[in-house]
């Protein structure tokens, strides 16, 4: 497969990093124009502005970086101490369509962020903060004429965690609600990048629409799991109808809390959030119940022995502590009374999520086999079983804590 991007981006006020024309998977290399400059014709390379100061010297390695389903992202390596390394992603613009106000999103919430930290004299502001890269059009990302790219500064001496542990939650815990708490006064509105993201109301309805195109016939061999969704379809709304009777607030969300979206530093303290796509007004619930969708779990999301997929309540109170903790200001009781339905909400609107791509023949997730879907919607939706029979224990413990 064939990489081609043959923009440069720029690094700092004079320098650019040119990038070529590249095939990963055989050779592995990103390098800089010079170097290149006496290679196979085959390579295009877009000559910079002669102004410009080109890191010439370094030589840029490549790697698949993130497990993400959605982007494509790479560690690009450089072999020159001085510079540092930077995250690059192919971002998907099938689904985040509007680019525009992807980034513009993600550049209002890192400078917010930013400026809360140096308000706060904090030490080491780089590692607790991304900070993307200007490309030549002076965006936060490139149109190479096929794709979108974008690139940010790896956070040196980092760490993402795949699992969690009661003290990682804790931490984590702290962290998103600190997030949220942080954007409260986010000084411009945030646009909806992906309208109804963590709508329930809207993702059933793209279930139900599935069910009756039946595109991939596939529906008689998963018509025992729809109608198991449906009989709970009604409960699993009531946030959608509290909001509309101007009982909930929405507020800026992270939208994507797994614990790999956070990084930690050497010693396990949490530096900073990443993965800031779907950034954007929502319940809290999105942060508090997507954490615990994937932490909580005993199992993989796409777990195919079912007996290992259980709520860990251990997991779930050292979360519940952490972010009750940093969210307590301005949460109102109706969201601290419902954070048990947002436990429960999360591994159903996924199961919901996988099991109307399974139907619709695999369209939005990238999956690894044939019934990769249906296999995440069995794990999603014993989960979710799973997370109910725990809402008493949930219950009992929030009261406690308060
Ligand atoms: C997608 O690409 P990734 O893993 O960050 C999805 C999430 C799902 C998740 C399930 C934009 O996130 O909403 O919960 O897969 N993101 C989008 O693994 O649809
Ligand atoms: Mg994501």
């Amino acid at each position: 497969m064939f990489f081609k991007i043959t923009s440069f981006l720029q690094l700092e006020e004079r320098s650019y990093l040119c990038f070529v024309y590249i095939d990963i998977i055989q050779t592995n290399l990103w390098k800089t124009s010079k170097k290149l400059s006496n290679s196979s014709p085959k390579w295009m390379i877009r000559r910079p502005p002669r102004s410009t100061l080109f890191p010439y010297t370094t030589l840029f390695r490549s790697k698949a970086l993130t497990s993400g389903l959605i982007n494509q992202t790479y560690l690009v390596k450089s072999v020159s101490p001085e510079e540092p390394d930077y995250v690059l992603q192919r971002i998907n613009h099938l689904i985040f369509t509007n680019i525009e106000m992807l980034q513009h999103n993600i550049e209002v919430v890192t400078r917010h962020i930013r400026q809360k930290l140096e308000a706060r004299h904090e030490e080491d502001i780089e590692r607790k903060v991304l900070h993307f890269l200007p490309s030549t059009n002076g965006k936060t990302y490139f149109y190479d004429g096929e794709g979108y790219w974008r690139i940010s500064i790896f956070i040196p001496r980092s760490q993402t965690l795949e699992t969690v542990t009661p003290e990682s939650s804790y931490l984590a815990g702290l962290k998103f609600g600190e997030f949220q708490a942080m954007l409260a006064d986010v000084p411009e509105q945030l646009g909806e990048i992906i309208p109804d993201f963590h709508n329930m109301e809207f993702r059933l309805k793209q279930l139900r629409e599935a069910v009756s195109a039946n595109i991939s016939g596939r529906l008689a061999e998963v018509q025992d799991i729809v109608d198991a969704i449906e009989k709970d379809a009604d409960t699993m709304c009531s946030a959608e109808r509290f909001y509309r009777e101007g009982k909930l607030p929405k507020r800026i969300c992270h939208c994507d809390t797994k614990v790999s979206n956070m990084l930690f530093d050497e010693n396990g303290k949490v530096l900073c959030v990443i993965d800031l796509d779907t950034v954007m007004p929502s319940f809290i619930f999105s942060d508090f119940g997507d954490f615990l969708r994937s932490a909580a779990n005993t199992g993989k999301e796409d777990e195919a022995d079912l007996n290992k997929v259980k709520f860990n309540m251990e997991i779930f109170k050292a979360f519940t502590k952490g972010y009750i903790e940093s969210a307590r200001t301005f949460l109102t009781p109706l969201e601290i009374e419902m954070l048990p339905y947002a436990a429960t909400l999360f591994p159903y609107m996924q199961a919901v999520r996988f099991l109307a791509d399974y139907i619709n023949g695999d369209t939005y997730y990238q999956t690894r086999y044939k019934d990769h879907n249906l296999v995440r919607t069995k794990a999603q939706y014993k989960l979710y079983l799973e997370a109910k029979s725990a809402t008493p224990d949930m219950k009992a413990y929030i009261n406690s804590l308060l």
